[in-house]
Parts: C-alpha cells; sequence; structure tokens
C-alpha cells in the first residue's frame, strides 16, 4: 500500500513525503457533489492512472468527503472492515441528485463488506429539530450506522436508534469513545476523518465546525491506531467559486460562503502541521527513527 497520497483538486494541501495526484480538472465536476456516474469516472481515471488507495490519502476540502466512497469501495481486503468518520456532520442527509459531502455516508452503509459505521463528534443542527427527518433512517435501524455526538442531544432525538449523546466530559474521554467503538466491534477499521470535527480554535474549515479540541482527535485516533489499515482525511480551508449556479445555489443554501476567506495561507499552514501529525501517527515514515 502506497504510504501517502494527495488527491489533488484543490490545491489546499502541501505534506512532505505525499505523493500528489493533480485533478484540478476534475473539480468543478466533483466538489460539493456528483452523480454517481462521475465519481465511477473518477475512479476509472484512478484505475487508469495505477492509483490504489493508500494508506492515508488527503482529499482537499470537506467539499471532496463523498471522495472517500471511491476510496472505501476500492479497498482489497480479505475479510469485513467497519468504517470510523469524525464528522461534525452525519454526512447521511437525503440528497436526490447524486451523491455529495453530506450523503456520503449511506452510500457506505450499503457496501456488504463494510460491517459498520460510527460517526463521532457530531454537534451540528443535522441531529436537532426539523433536520433529524432528512437523515437516513435505514442504516440507523438497522444497526449499521451509529451516531456518537457530541452535543446534548434533544429528548426525542437521543431516543432514536443509533443515535448516542456522549457528549459529557467523562463520555468524550478519549479512552471511553475508543472503547466505545472497539467493544462494539474489533473489525479493522478504514478511518475517515474530515476535520470540520475540530473547534475553530484548532482549524478553520470550509464548514460549520464541531467541538473537538486537536489532542482529543489525536488521542482518540491513537488509541484506535492498532486496528486502523487506511485512512483519509479532508477538512481543508479552500475556496472554489463553483461554475455551476445550482452547485453556487446548494452551497449558500447550505451555509458556506461565497467569498474567499482571508488570510487563506496562514489558516492553510495551520492545516499542514496537524496533517504532518496525522500522517506521522497513522503511518510513520520508515526512514525517520524517533
Ligand atoms: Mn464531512
Amino acid at each position: 500500500m502506497e504510504r501517502a497520497l494527495i488527491l489533488d483538486f484543490d490545491r489546499s494541501v502541501a505534506l512532505e513525503g505525499a505523493r500528489a495526484l493533480d485533478l484540478a480538472a476534475w473539480q468543478a465536476r466533483i466538489r460539493y457533489g456528483c452523480s454517481l456516474a462521475d465519481l465511477a469516472r473518477l475512479e476509472e481515471f484512478l484505475d487508469a492512472n495505477g492509483t490504489r488507495t493508500a494508506r492515508v490519502t488527503f482529499l482537499g476540502s470537506g467539499d471532496f468527503h463523498h471522495v472517500s466512497l471511491a476510496l472505501i469501495r476500492r479497498v482489497v481486503s480479505p475479510r469485513p472492515f467497519q468504517v470510523v468518520v469524525f464528522d461534525n456532520h452525519p454526512d447521511n442527509m437525503r440528497y436526490p441528485w447524486g451523491i455529495h459531502c453530506g450523503s456520503w455516508v449511506h452510500h457506505v452503509c450499503a457496501l456488504p463488506f463494510v460491517s459498520g459505521v460510527t460517526v463521532v463528534g457530531i454537534a451540528s443542527a443535522d441531529v436537532s429539530g426539523p433536520h433529524l427527518l432528512e437523515n437516513h433512517w435505514r442504516p440507523l435501524l438497522r444497526g449499521k450506522l451509529v451516531y456518537l455526538c457530541f452535543a446534548k442531544l434533544s429528548r426525542v432525538a437521543a431516543l432514536l436508534p443509533g443515535f448516542s449523546d456522549v457528549s459529557a466530559a467523562v463520555d468524550r474521554r478519549p479512552e471511553s469513545i475508543a472503547a466505545r467503538i472497539l467493544g462494539a466491534s474489533a473489525d479493522p477499521i478504514y478511518l475517515s476523518i474530515d476535520k470540520d470535527v475540530l473547534a475553530p480554535a484548532a482549524v478553520r474549515t470550509n464548514w460549520d465546525q464541531g467541538v473537538m479540541g486537536d489532542e482529543e482527535l489525536l488521542g482518540i485516533v491513537e488509541r484506535l491506531r492498532p486496528w486502523i489499515f487506511a485512512a483519509d482525511v479532508t477538512g481543508e480551508i479552500s475556496f472554489f467559486r463553483h461554475t455551476s449556479r445550482w452547485k453556487r445555489l446548494l452551497s449558500w443554501m447550505d451555509g458556506q460562503s461565497l467569498e474567499p476567506p482571508s488570510r487563506l495561507t496562514e489558516l492553510q499552514a495551520a492545516h499542514h502541521r496537524l496533517n504532518a501529525r496525522l500522517l506521522d501517527m497513522l503511518a510513520p515514515d520508515p526512514n525517520v527513527r524517533s
């Protein structure tokens, strides 16, 4: 397995020791959302190019999180595996026009070789009020999908299948979260990190952010590490003016800014530092001895 790969759609990742595959020509088509046919075409391109799922893949902005589906279904594994997602959102919402960064988890749950999916760190409005109805219910009811929520759930939400409120300090300790995941399944783990799970004090992303600290995230990943065989990382901050008015409208409705963030270089530098730490933890460089 290749150690570190950047699927470089948006030029947001700079990381020593990682191969970058230039996908700028795909950005407009894939970013935010795309048809399932377009995602399959991207996979054909990766195949033609000899690119397989790497140990750690960096995807750029969380606007590309649905590319995780492509990486996960391209894993060749002799046995079922589980998927652990860090995200401020369930990414399991209804989206009738194909697949997008907020609906891909639903597609992963349908894969027969994925034994279960846990989304950790949700603190967004997607698990409260009327938005509850926009979640895909099947995987939650079947027990294939579990949400570990970092914000206090309403009394109604706390009763729903698959919803766990781990917002209390004792429940959200890294050792408690890791024990909960590993206690439910000892299957190998494919890890998908969207850094929007982090509080804005850690890094800034293109999306509304959660409440997790960077050391908290690293603490959980460290404990899951012996089970993790591959991972991807999204949540960089980058800016793109969609050429499609439809995508401009949809992303604006989701609360995304139409203006480029100020201090972009400075904000990206904080991501570069965190990415280097994540890569170091998930796939230590064999040439460096500490
Ligand atoms: Mn996401």
